[in-house]
């Protein structure tokens, strides 16, 4: 049996059958740095309460696995060091051993899915790393995606990634990729990409209607909502691709692996942006979450 303690809050909201959005652990643990990672937690759980839904952060605490977590929760998983980062792959053992653990994109959407959420907010996901053709470096991100019925809003993959090779494998394994309000993808610090977005729906009561129709038809899996940061926040491309290339050189030379990769990437782009990287990615998250409550507004509707 799977452990799973709802939050009050969350409890409550359920049961009224008001709409809850589901937030990741690992943008705390490893994204951000304290305590622009516990006030940023905060401020997106009240944003999305303030658009009419419910927070819903996931973490694994001992064992269990919490559908929202108190303030004193946040606060000690923002603060402790080696928090386990748990994708689809540790999840499990960390539940089965009592262990504590961070979600990603793909350990929330399997916990989302259990809890009966459909819909989840996040900064970026992850996806197929540059040199994955030697590395084979591929988010379990893109798989999730592909398997678990969450609607999951984002502000595309990261530039420090291959974006290209993302879209080609989210394509293949039958993920719609649906941008917001362009006709691009964006880029997480950027709101340009130069590629092309497969759908485009700027109304959420129609992304929620596309989610029904999936469950409707079958067909396993969810879908991938890429919201561009708002204008005043973004970085442009021009600014933030040399500061991404020397972190990538810099990832290389110091032959940083696996797990490790994305937070180390993270880590030095903000201290080469001066911490520029930081306030355009509490900016997207904040976006996201906002367009996520609208989203769940609609996810409980019919047509
Ligand atoms: N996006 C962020 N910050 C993050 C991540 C994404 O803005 O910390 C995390 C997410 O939890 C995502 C994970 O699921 O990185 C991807 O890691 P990997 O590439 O190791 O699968
Ligand atoms: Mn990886």
């Amino acid at each position: 049996m799977v452990r799973i303690l709802r939050s009050p809050e969350v409890t409550q909201a359920q049961e009224a059958g008001r709409p809850v959005v589901a937030l990741e652990s690992t943008i705390i643990t490893h994204g951000m740095p304290f305590p622009q990672n516990v006030e940023t937690a905060r401020q997106v759980e009240q944003d999305i309460r303030d658009a009419g839904a419910v927070p819903a952060t996931i973490a694994v605490m001992h064992g269990t696995l919490h559908i929202g977590l108190t303030d004193a929760q946040l606060d000690r998983l923002a603060q402790a060091q080696d928090v386990a980062k748990l994708s689809r792959a540790d999840m499990a053992a960390c539940l089965a051993t009592g262990g504590t653990g961070a979600t990603t994109v793909a350990a929330t959407m399997i916990a989302a899915r259990l809890a009966g959420i459909g819909v989840f907010a996040t900064g970026g996901i992850g996806g197929v790393h540059r040199g994955a053709e030697d590395s084979f470096d591929i988010s379990a991100d893109l798989r999730e995606l592909s398997e678990t019925p969450v609607t999951v809003v984002a502000a595309g993959a990261k530039a420090i990634l291959d974006i290209p090779k993302t879209l080609e494998v989210l394509e293949t394994n039958g993920v719609p990729v649906i941008a917001v309000g362009q006709d691009e993808v964006p880029a997480f610090w950027s709101r340009a990409s130069g590629l092309a977005a497969p759908l485009r729906l700027d109304d959420p009561a129609q992304i929620a209607a596309a989610h029904r129709m999936r469950a409707a038809m079958g067909l396993p899996g969810g879908q991938l909502v890429v919201n561009p940061v708002p204008q005043a926040d973004e970085i442009p491309q021009a600014e933030i691709t040399p500061i991404i290339a020397r972190a990538l050189e810099e990832a290389a030379r110091q032959g940083i692996l696996g797990k490790a990769v994305t937070p180390f990437l993270l880590q030095r782009i903000f201290e080469l942006t001066e911490g520029r990287s930081l306030a355009t990615n509490i900016a997207l998250v904040r976006n996201n979450a906002r367009l996520a409550a609208r989203i769940a507004q609609h996810l409980g509707k019919a047509d």
